[in-house]
């Protein structure tokens, strides 16, 4: 296995000392290192890691230096446009090195939205004519494997790909994450258990990628409520809330009640200006902020650092709130229930889950026909 600090030293040995992307809980070690050994500016964790590719992008122009941006192999489709129309050799030819986890690999057990893409990744990074070397828990010395990528990297001034198997990484033994940011007293499940204790029968959920939705899916097993009235956005994070849209603006005498995360929200908040314009009164967006990418290791976003309600407000949402203890966010459901939307509910919540939080037992196919079912009854 890999020491993180090692794999890092031995870039910036390498004149690579400029990192950004968005974190996978596969590269959560590389992550955490590069989190405190990173000087400020030299580390940025983008909204989505098409961002990331362009950022490096910029750093490359301005310094002629190789930039790595590291990835979920969740995150090919959102980096193949700025790859392919950017920084491919027969467009702008920008050297630089990708670091991608590889969940789903074929053989090694993982979820059912990790797996087509797992296997299908290879083949992607071939049809692009992206270069890659396949990093598993059998290397213990990462400098052979990034002194020939960076050696390709230089010679064919374009990205290549250190494809990361699970359990590459050691874990990191440095100083742990300084809490620079406010913590509050609500848990994201229980802040999801009041929203869903107070909603009615027949409204709908779309509830976003990661823990929330397994913490939907345990209340309503636990609460023996079927699960038919939850789409759970187990892929394609940052959709959640189109998901939801594209619901209440076919169902208006329906409540869409859609559980975001600031991530979620952040990697795709074009959304929200669209949602907002189209002004379905019947969308309620629930952001679960806890300032970080919790269910990949609880790397920090910029969740509370912006104003979530003023930028909802902006986007031409009607309605907005906002929840930091148990008592505000019982009145706040309160009123985002009889608010005419879009509306949209901020609730602050800590970092953190269950150790023993469970993964849903039924399959997607299974989820969306009992869902569809639900919706048209
Ligand atoms: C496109 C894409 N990039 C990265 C991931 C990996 N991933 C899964 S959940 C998650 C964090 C989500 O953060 P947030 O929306 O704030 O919710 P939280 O986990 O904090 O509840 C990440 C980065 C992914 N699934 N898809």
């Amino acid at each position: 296995m890999i020491d993180p600090q090692k794999f890092i030293q031995c870039l910036q040995a390498n004149d690579v000392d400029f990192f950004t992307g968005v974190p996978d809980s596969l590269l959560k070690e590389l992550c955490a290192c590069l989190e405190s050994v990173s000087q400020s500016g030299q580390h940025v964790i983008t909204a989505n890691e098409g961002g990331a590719v362009a950022l490096a992008l910029g750093y490359h122009l301005a310094t002629r230096k190789i930039p790595l941006v590291y990835l979920q192999n969740s995150g090919l489709g959102n980096v193949i446009n700025p790859l392919l129309s950017l920084a491919d050799a027969e467009v702008y030819s920008v050297p630089m090195v990708l670091v991608l986890g590889w969940r789903g690999e074929p053989g090694v057990h993982d979820e059912p939205q990790h797996k087509k893409q797992g296997r299908v990744m290879l083949g992607m990074l071939d049809a692009m004519d992206i270069p890659y070397s396949i990093l598993g828990p059998e290397v213990e010395d990462p400098q052979v494997a990034l002194g020939e990528a960076l050696a390709t990297v230089r010679k064919t001034s374009a990205p290549f790909a250190l494809v990361i198997k699970k359990g590459t990484f050691l874990p990191f033994l440095g100083p742990g994450r300084q809490e620079t940011k406010p913590v509050f007293d609500l848990a994201r499940e229980e802040a999801i258990q009041h929203v869903l204790e107070a909603l009615d029968e027949r409204d709908i959920v779309v509830a976003t990628t990661g823990m929330a939705s397994r913490e939907v899916y345990e209340y309503r097993a636990r609460n023996r409520q079927g699960h038919q009235r939850d789409f759970l956005t187990v892929g394609g994070m940052g959709h959640a809330s189109h998901i939801a849209l594209g619901l209440a603006l076919q169902k208006p005498d329906r409540s869409v009640y859609c559980l975001d995360g600031d991530g979620a929200l952040l990697m795709h908040m074009g959304g929200l200006a669209i949602a907002g314009v189209l002004k379905p009164r019947n969308l309620k967006h629930i952001v679960l902020n806890n300032g970080a990418h919790d269910s990949v290791g609880g790397q920090p976003t910029v969740g509370f650092m912006i104003d979530i309600l003023g930028i909802a407000r902006a986007a031409s949402y009607e309605h907005v709130f906002r929840a930091q203890t148990c008592e505000e966010l019982k009145s706040c459901i309160v009123g985002l229930k009889h608010a005419h939307g879009p509306s949209l509910l901020e609730i602050c919540v800590r970092r953190g889950a269950r150790k023993d939080l469970g993964r849903p037992a039924s399959t997607p196919v299974q989820n969306k026909s009992s869902f569809i079912d639900f919706v048209a009854s």
